[in-house]
């Protein structure tokens, strides 16, 4: 067969507690792949997966068990050598892996070697805060014996403490000189690129597949960020535009600000939901936006002042707190006259798709209701962490097991958001109720609606 034809086959391969499995996770964007521990000897025999492309598998991942006593290995090795039989590498594993022990003291050894034979060549995952030992040396020196190439991964790059220097001169040593820097758990933006190209370099027969591999996902990783930002729009058009009618009176309109903070609350947990889904990661992993549902913690909760300051959002005289926080009495609606309503109604008919319902909200105000809305400041709050969520999600590996922390945006679409005029389409928004799917009795699908979402979208991607 070809190497067109047939996926590249790839075998992750390392010292035991390295992160072999995790690199497997993040890699394939899989959180449930294998087993991940904070111990030796977690993964104990060898498990596949396939990175896809255009619909067709075009790399095959093997992870394998860690191993762990190369030095003892590389002894066996030596003492299976007969005097005046010189073997090259791959003849010296073969005879292993054909020897008695292969199935008893070295059983993970000889399936971490066997799988790097099958494969067309090795990823060797290293802890970068690991002294580099004789036990690396000696299992390199065996990996390496299998006559693929190899490419070391530093990896937990994230953390402190870490030997890179130590490791690059080791590897060299080694004749190891192409190297990836990588974190699992906060993969560097370049990570995967840097992997493909490093490796594009060893599998010269395979680099054609290897690069378009990385475009693959480098265009794949551009529509995720154009979904999540249109899911942030969606969730937005949704909140801005909501309105609801209440009898101008404190129990009453205390009531219908409640109803109107549920829905949002609501809303937003549906859109939470739906970009860690469009990312691959569980609700689980970002257990904090549940709870505000339920009323157990302040800081997550969109109608609470902390939250808004949290993100440096100033909370004007609007955001009243107490009964009504987050809550707007409609400066459009309240105080209009009736002269002002039946001239609007009939200027503005044609402007407006839900003319007759206008009409009605203002018949209904004038009859002693007010229309509620969502405060702008809670629209700015729910902007910012919108954006601050996928700009987490973007950069959290697969094998993370931590909670998704999002932090406050510094950049200057932030700055914008906190404290300029809201984009167009909210404002739009905000006088179109019959956009706000939260009503089913008010909502209209419209082409209007739709182009407001994404141009709500590509501002805030801007
Ligand atoms: N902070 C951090 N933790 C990591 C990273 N990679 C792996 N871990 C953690 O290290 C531990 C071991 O990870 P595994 O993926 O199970 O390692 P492994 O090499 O497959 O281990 P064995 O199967 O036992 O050989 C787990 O607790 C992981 O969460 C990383 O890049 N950064
Ligand atoms: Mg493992």
């Amino acid at each position: 067969m070809n190497n067109a034809a047939r996926s590249l086959r790839l075998a992750v391969v390392g010292h035991t507690n390295t992160g072999k499995t995790s690199l497997l996770r993040t890699l394939s964007r899989d959180p449930d792949f294998g087993q991940v521990q904070d111990s030796p000897g977690t993964t104990r025999h060898v498990e596949g997966l396939r990175l896809m492309m255009g619909g067709s598998a075009v790399i095959e991942l093997f992870d394998t068990p860690g191993m762990e006593d190369g030095m003892a290995l590389l002894d066996y090795l030596d003492q299976l050598a007969e005097p005046g039989v010189r073997l090259d590498g791959p003849e010296r594993i073969q005879r292993f892996l054909d020897s008695p022990e292969s199935h008893r003291r070295f059983e993970q050894e000889a399936r971490v070697l066997r799988t790097l034979l099958e494969c067309d060549a090795g990823i060797y995952v290293i802890d970068a805060r690991d002294p580099v030992l004789g036990k690396h040396r000696d299992e390199l020196a065996v990996l390496a014996s299998c006559g693929h190439p190899l490419l070391p991964v530093l990896n937990f790059t994230h953390s402190p403490d870490l030997r890179i220097d130590e490791w690059r001169s080791a590897l060299s040593r080694l004749g190891l000189h192409a190297v990836v820097e990588f974190d699992t758990v906060a993969p560097p933006l370049d990570g995967e690129d840097q992997l493909y190209d490093k490796l594009a370099l060893l599998l010269d027969p395979h680099a054609p597949t290897l690069r378009a591999m990385k475009r693959d996902i480098a265009e794949q990783r551009q529509q995720r960020h154009a979904d999540a930002l249109l899911l942030v729009a969606e969730m937005l058009i949704d909140v801005a535009a909501l309105r609801l009618s209440t009898p101008a009176e404190p129990p009453a309109m205390e009531e219908a600000a409640e109803r109107l903070r549920r829905l949002a609350r609501q809303r937003e947990a549906r859109g939470i939901d739906a970009l860690l889904k469009r990312y691959n990661f569980r609700s689980a992993d970002f257990p904090q936006h549940s709870f505000p549902l339920q009323g157990e913690r302040w800081d997550m909760d969109l109608f609470h002042p902390q939250a808004l300051k949290d993100f440096g959002i100033q909370v004007g005289k609007g955001m009243a707190a107490g009964a009504m926080a987050g809550a707007t009495v409609d400066m459009f609606t309240a105080g209009i006259s009736l002269g002002a309503a039946t001239l609007l109604g009939a200027a503005a008919g044609g402007l407006w798709q839900g003319a007759d319902k206008l009409g009605r909200r203002l018949l209904g105000k004038l009859r002693g209701y007010q229309e509620l809305t969502v405060d702008d400041a809670v629209l700015r709050l729910l902007a910012m962490r919108g954006l601050a969520l996928i700009a987490a999600l973007e950069r959290r590996g697969h094998a993370a097991h931590g909670p998704i922390e999002i932090e406050e945006l510094i950049d200057d679409r932030a700055e914008a958001l906190r404290k300029e005029q809201l984009p167009e389409p909210l404002l739009e928004a905000r006088a179109s109720p019959e956009w706000s799917t939260l009503l089913e009795e008010h909502y209209q699908p419209s082409n209007r609606r739709n182009q407001a979402v994404r141009k709500l979208a590509t501002e805030l991607g801007a």
